[in-house]
């Protein structure tokens, strides 16, 4: 069979069952004719978004996979892998090469050598023959250790040669490791001595989906938990135990317990220190467990390290403490919850005009609101977008579900959200899914809306129109006064109809949520939404420096 026949059945043996993709690449034609549904977009970014999804959503369980042509596709593609590395995702990327005689030589561009930086790995096949089994390491290597993209580049003229046949390629599988038990041992004791400690899950519990083990700890404990933006929705946040989420901002729970803590433990993190994660308070006992030796020591300095897997961890970290406790409660839940409940309420009350607000242009917070309370929010998956809406978005947004919230914020791409629940949509059909943006984020993937109606993916995007790229505003206040630097202009809400999506602008208070109870509908119906509100240049968020 030729090459791209190869790939085709090889992806299909994968499990794969939609190909996201931008021509051209022989691959688009052959998954077609394998039955493997072809979902093209409008810009390769907004592709590897989508895939990314598909792999975040599921927890790896099936995994996204992306194709471009050579060149120009490969060539801007970059920030999609580039993001999905940042936020370790793992997708299969599958760019075409030039061809052999060319492609490791100036100017062509060259996937395999660009993309070593931003890929997990990364190689390039010189001859059809070798298909299977650079697909098997790329596929291995994604369901394996950290996850991040890996890529394959196929040369233009490899896809028509012969693989031989018969093909013998077999799913690949992933595996887990486990802690060394001494350290579980060591961690118990610190844990279990602990006066305050405090739980940080990252999205590391999300891949392990390992959501049970987490709360039986937790409970075991009678621990506050917070997660990073990456492990939002890892633990319920109307668990008495809650602190809510970190990220750029946060509920003030999080600042307090943290604050005031003695043992912080991570798990399933990276502790990497970012623009958009809490900073880890440096005089504290720090116990980190994270799937990747890297991580450790990196940007934190930790006092315990365990490596292996999330739920592997957490179930032996269980069994220790529950060992060690003897049965017996801490003692301390009631004081621990009451201490959350307290803190939340004085937050809370601090934001309420905002979120309550019945201002014209509107509150974005009285938007998110709204929204939280109109949408059935155990069925429903949001992300936020980069800007203010996701510092608006994420401390206030209380999950109840796992994987109900993407949180994201290692690099931060102005327009990840749209993919990102597109693909989410693609794998969770039966879920209401919607991307919280801004018109900065809007400009940079919007053309792709148009993807969502003609592929059919029903997804709600609620946008922030506030004719301005307002977290820039502080930043850039003698351009704005002199060329009107922040300034932008649209209207989004036509966009939306142009595109044959359902489009509706709203400007009063009172319209929010009857305007989200149509969107919805239309959702239901399979028509994709765009919710237009216009609202303040917002530029308060909820920060604890
Ligand atoms: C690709 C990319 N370029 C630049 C940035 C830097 N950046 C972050 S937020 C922002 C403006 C956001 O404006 P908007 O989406 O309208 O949200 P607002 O703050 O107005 O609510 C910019 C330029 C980025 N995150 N991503
Ligand atoms: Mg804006």
């Amino acid at each position: 069979m030729k090459g791209s026949t190869a790939v085709a059945e090889i992806l299909k043996r994968e499990g794969i069952d939609f190909l996201i993709a931008y021509p051209i690449n022989p691959i688009i034609e052959a998954a077609a004719q394998a039955n493997i549904r072809t979902i093209i977009v409008r810009q390769e970014r907004t592709g590897l978004h989508m895939a990314d999804a598909v792999s975040r959503v599921t927890s790896g369980r099936r995994i996204g996979v992306f194709t471009m042509q050579h060149g120009p596709g490969s060539e801007n593609a970059f920030g999609g892998v580039a993001q999905a590395y940042g936020e370790s995702v793992p997708i299969v990327v599958l760019p075409a090469g030039y061809p052999r005689r060319q492609i490791n030589i100036q100017p062509y561009f060259n996937s395999f050598l660009n993309y070593r930086n931003v890929t997990k790995w990364a190689e390039q096949v010189t001859c059809a023959d070798a298909i299977p089994d650079a697909l098997r390491r790329a596929f291995t290597q994604v369901k394996n250790g950290r996850p991040r993209p890996a890529l394959v580049e196929i040369p233009v003229d490899v896809f028509p040669e012969e693989v031989p046949e018969p093909l013998t390629y077999r799913a690949t599988f992933g595996t887990r490791t486990a802690p060394d038990p001494q350290a579980v041992t060591e961690a118990a004791r610190v844990l279990v001595e602990a006066e305050r400690p405090v739980i940080y899950a990252g999205q590391g519990v999300h891949y392990a989906r390992a959501w049970q083990p987490l709360r039986k700890l937790a409970e075991l404990l009678e621990a506050p938990v917070t997660t990073s933006l990456g492990g939002k929705s890892a633990f319920p946040e109307d668990h008495p135990l809650s602190l809510g989420s970190g990220g750029r901002s946060f509920p003030k729970t999080v600042h307090h317990f943290l604050q005031n803590g003695d043992v912080i433990f991570g798990i399933g993190c990276s502790f990497v220190t970012s623009h958009f994660a809490i900073p880890v308070p440096r005089n504290k006992v720090i116990i980190h467990a994270t799937l990747d030796p890297s991580d450790l020591n990196n940007s934190v300095p930790v006092d315990y390290g365990l490596i292996g897997d999330a739920g592997l961890t957490l179930e032996a970290l269980a069994g220790e403490v529950k060992d060690r406790l003897r049965g017996a409660p801490r003692g301390r839940r009631d004081q621990v919850a009451q201490e959350i409940k307290t803190v939340k309420a004085e937050w809370l009350a601090k934001w309420m005009p905002k979120l309550t607000s019945d201002a014209i242009p509107l509150s974005p917070y009285r938007v998110i609101w709204d929204l939280m309370h109109t949408v059935d929010r155990a069925n429903t998956i949001i992300t936020h977008d980069a800007g203010s809406p996701r510092d608006q978005l994420s401390p206030f947004w209380e999950t109840v579900t796992p994987l109900s919230y993407i949180g994201w914020g290692k690099t931060t791409q102005l327009g990840y959200g749209l993919g990102l629940m597109m693909g989410a949509k693609l794998v969770a059909p039966e879920k209401l899914c919607m991307n919280v943006w801004g018109d900065a984020a809007i400009g940079m993937t919007g053309m792709d809306f148009e993807t969502a109606v003609r592929e059919r993916i029903p997804i709600l995007s609620i946008l922030f129109n506030n004719f301005s790229m307002a977290m820039e505003l502080p930043v850039m206040p003698v351009s704005t006064e002199k060329y009107r630097s922040t300034d932008i202009s649209g209207n989004y809400a036509d966009m939306a109809r142009a595109f044959g999506g359902y489009g509706e602008r709203v400007t009063q208070p009172g319209e929010i949520i009857p305007a989200i109870k149509r969107a919805v509908q239309k959702t239901q119906e399979g028509v994709p939404a765009l919710l237009e509100f216009i609202t303040q240049k917002e530029t308060e968020s909820s920060l604890f420096r």
